[in-house]
């Protein structure tokens, strides 16, 4: 048994997330904790709300709130439709509280000792009437290369250049509108990456032939463009409080970290958190010298993270030179996209995680999302394809299959599992099929390569329709009804192993056809020794038993519902 810790990138607080944050890390992060479990590894699957910096102050200000007010009410709303989602996070904290705050004072601190900490002055933009100093997101102006007249202090959307609030003509306060504004200096704390470049490069040699190319791609072009040192504290007032030794800093009482700086520390943050509240021992997961020496730690996100995962993260924990676990496996996923386009709330572009349960449960979302993942590329979400894809995977070839054998077994078989009648040529044929595609799904787990997971799922599901239709015990029961029992009783053990396979992606539905057909817990595993049992699975439920049929699995999706979702959420 294996001890696995997965962390997803942490959610921005402002707000419910799309679709897309969905299927770029924290649903792929669930299917493979919900998989390693099922394959009787240990598990630790940690998440949190991301709540400091500027999308959590400017999504305050919009909805009149203080910023503990509003991150308090959308964590537990983001919690609550995490849940929607059958999200199975061992627990989903929150980068605002005491644990994050200590932990990222108590790196600060240490970096600051190995001489990685540096305070430099730099330029920035006032804003007297706002009394603050205005991080780049804040400011607006012209830009210097296009004349955009609406560049914003970091970039400008226009002609894309990568700016310094500094460089903007007639600048101005993009949360006040105030024109009054003034460049000034002011003092902030700088993490000296470049005298880490060698030991980053080597941390990422290390690992990049378990990276996919997307992950290492990324982590090279950062490494090769020679790493620069980071400014890791902001003049705002919400965020984890800048201290040295435990005492504020002077000169920096109204300063806070960097929510980059932060947010990273926080998957420590919320293992304490639930260390707290369960019992559980969070160094044994994140101290190498306490027990996390075999721990595997895989984390999950989209590619815009990638930078600051292979990058600047480890330079705060190789720099704090204490024995905190690294990463060991890093998925990275390209984008899911709404018709190509952006998703959007304001221009009523694309559903979000809440909206979408209340079209459908769940598992149609999961099962779709995954075996669409943005895993090589960027993939596009239509209601056409997912239509397509919810009618045909979950409702004929997986529902169907499951009603048509429980329901003849009631009929006709007194809700047992027939006892009569030996294994012939068909069964061998499903054996066969199963001996080399359960090791093909488990080898994809294993890669994490989940779109070609969902679809050798399906193939399976596939090669027990193709069976059921040889076998016809529907037919063979008018001459022989030991034929017909074979085909059956093989047919309810066919059952039974999709609704194992089912567990990573679509738990909900797996739940249902394990409970009715009455699998005990001990025989859900995704272990290779107990998948791979070769013939004896498609007769392991005891003959006799009594089974249920499951409740109806899945509805179809009709054309009305494609009119009516795209005329409420917008499509092609
Ligand atoms: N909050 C997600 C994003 O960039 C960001 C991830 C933090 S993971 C430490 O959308
Ligand atoms: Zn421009």
């Amino acid at each position: 048994m294996a001890r696995i810790l997965v962390t997803s990138a942490l959610p921005y607080i402002n707000g419910v997330k799309h679709l897309g944050n969905l299927a770029g890390s924290m649903l792929p992060a669930d299917v493979y904790a919900r998989y390693c479990r099922a394959a009787g590894h240990e598990v630790l699957f940690i998440c949190a709300t991301d709540e400091h910096g500027t999308p959590a102050e400017l999504a305050a200000i919009e909805a009149g709130q203080t910023v503990a007010e509003y991150c308090a009410e959308q964590h537990d709303i983001q919690k609550h439709v995490g849940a929607g989602f059958s999200l199975s996070f061992d627990w989903f904290g929150r980068s605002s509280n005491e644990p994050n705050r200590r932990l990222t004072q108590h790196f600060a601190d240490v970096l600051e000792d190995n001489g990685l900490i540096d305070e430099r002055s730099s330029k920035q933009v006032y804003s007297v009437d706002d009394k603050r100093f205005l991080p780049d997101r804040y400011v607006e102006g012209t830009c210097p290369h296009c004349g955009f007249e609406k560049a914003r202090g970091d970039q400008c959307d226009s002609c894309g250049t990568l700016l310094d609030p500094i460089q903007l003509i007639n600048p101005y306060s993009s949360v006040s509108g105030s024109r009054n504004v003034e460049i000034r200096d002011t003092r902030h704390l700088y993490l000296l990456q470049t005298r880490m470049q060698d030991q980053v490069r080597a941390f990422v040699d290390a690992r990049a032939r378990d990276w996919p190319q997307l992950t290492t791609s990324i982590a090279y072009k950062w490494l090769d463009e020679g790493l620069i040192d980071r400014s890791i504290t902001r003049d705002l007032s919400w965020g984890v409080p800048v201290m040295r030794n435990g005492k504020p800093r002077p000169g920096f009482e109204n300063k806070v970290f960097y929510v980059w700086f932060d947010a990273p520390i926080e998957y420590i943050g919320s293992t304490v958190e639930w260390a707290e509240a369960t019992g559980g021992n969070w160094e044994r997961w994140w101290r190498t010298d306490k027990g996390a020496d075999d721990v595997t730690y895989v984390e999950f996100m989209g590619k815009d993270n990638v930078a600051f995962h292979t990058v600047s993260f480890p330079v705060t924990i190789l720099g704090s030179k204490e024995p905190w676990k690294l990463v060991d496996k890093l998925k990275a996923f390209n984008w899911l996209n709404w018709y190509g386009g952006k998703f959007s709330t304001s221009q009523k572009r694309g559903v979000f995680m809440d909206k979408a349960l209340e079209l459908l449960p769940g598992d149609y979302w999961r099962w779709y999302l995954t075996a669409n993942a943005p895993e090589s590329s960027d993939t596009a979400f239509t209601w056409e394809h997912f239509k397509s894809t919810v009618n045909s995977d979950l409702n004929d070839v997986l529902g169907n299959f499951v009603n048509r054998i429980t329901k003849y077994a009631a009929a006709k078989f007194d809700s047992k599992v027939p006892e009569g009648g030996e294994p012939g040529e068909h069964e061998r044929w499903m054996a066969n099929e199963l001996a080399t595609r359960l090791p093909a799904l488990i080898a994809h787990y294993e890669a994490m390569e989940f779109r070609k997971a969902a679809a050798e799922t399906r193939a399976i599901w596939a090669a027990g329709n193709e069976y059921i239709t040889k076998a016809a015990p529907w037919t063979a029961y008018k001459t022989s009804v030991d034929q017909a029992a074979v085909g059956i009783r093989t047919g309810l053990n066919l059952v039974a192993l999709f609704g194992v396979i089912g567990q990573p992606i679509i738990p909900d539905t797996a739940t249902k056809i394990l409970e009715s057909l009455g699998v005990p817990e001990g025989n859900r595993s995704l272990a290779a020794s107990q998948l791979l049992a070769g013939d004896a699975l498609l007769d392991a439920l005891p003959r006799g038993m009594t089974i249920a049929v499951p409740p109806q699995l899945f509805t179809k999706i009709e054309d009305a519902h494609v009119v009516d979702w795209t005329q409420r959420f917008g499509g092609g």
